[in-house]
């Protein structure tokens, strides 16, 4: 057992459903992570915003890395003990004076998970800061309502569906600022969002979604990567890992899988299930 969380951090994340700052990697390892990102986006000639998305892992072994980062998985580990799929990962890119964000929402309503055990660690590549749009969570929000999500597809929402809750009470949201290398972690019943970036430097983060081994997917089959300890219960397939950056197979994959999750479909299959 490596768990890395005292006793009254495990609390608050158990009462409010969030909790930062957390340290993973140093400024210098995080802006290697930014070049890194920055040389796909080159060879991608596209936002990879576009691409990088439930599946961002299996583009590049260094983002399995990351997934991998032990200081990420004993904090997870504190959380949801030893056995620890990777269920997903995603990319939230915001460029210089960019006014997308992301609504408030529940990544339950979308994920098909039970129960809803599902942990995000948000990895800041650059500082996250209130200008630039760093998340912003509601507190105790997963241990209240299931909300419904109006769907607005609205092209500067950063979300697939642009999938909003409604009619909350912002003014009392936590934001959580990050220097680059650190981390947050949320409930996947926590709203959350973020606002526009008005400053002139990117707002660069990866989510990493994990869930212990037991969770089971109420969409039918579907795959996730073992990222520490065993799976004992063979709930889930195996994902692909990825050999080199941009390797065309997992890639192949990685599209197919964004497709089915924009379908409309699935999600209300997810509701269903919630
Ligand atoms: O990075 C953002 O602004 C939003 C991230 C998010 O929605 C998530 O990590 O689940």
């Amino acid at each position: 057992m490596s768990n890395s969380l005292s006793t009254e951090q495990i609390q608050h994340f158990e009462k409010q459903g969030y909790l930062y700052p957390l340290d993973a990697l140093t400024t210098g390892q995080a802006a290697d992570c930014l070049a890194k990102l920055e040389e796909m986006e080159t060879e991608l000639k596209t936002d990879p915003q576009k691409y990088l998305k439930i599946k961002a892992h299996l583009a590049a072994p260094w983002i399995v890395d990351l997934a991998c980062n032990p200081a990420i998985l004993d904090a997870v580990e504190s959380l949801i003990g030893p056995d620890i799929l990777l269920f997903g990962s995603s990319l939230f890119a915001k460029r210089e004076q960019d006014d997308r964000f992301v609504s408030w929402h529940q990544d339950s309503a979308y994920y098909g998970l039970d129960p809803h055990q599902e942990i995000t660690a948000w990895l800041a590549l650059t500082d996250a800061t209130p200008d630039n749009g760093c998340l912003n969570v509601l507190p105790g929000s997963h241990r209240g309502q299931d909300f419904d999500h109006d769907e607005t597809y609205d092209p500067k929402n950063l979300l697939s569906r642009g999938q909003t809750i409604r009619g909350l009470k912002e003014e009392d949201a936590v934001e959580m600022a990050l220097r680059a290398g650190q981390f947050s972690l949320h409930h996947e019943r926590t709203v959350h969002g973020s606002r526009g970036n008005h400053t002139d430097q990117r707002r660069v983060g990866i989510a990493f979604f994990y869930m212990p081994a037991h969770v089971v997917s109420t969409l039918g089959r579907r795959s996730a990567m073992l990222v520490r300890g065993e799976d004992r219960h063979g709930h889930w397939d195996s994902d692909p890992v990825p050999q080199r950056v941009l390797d065309e197979q997992c890639m192949a994959y990685l599209r197919q899988i964004w497709e089915s999750y924009q379908n409309p479909e699935v999600t209300k299959q997810a509701a269903k299930h919630a």
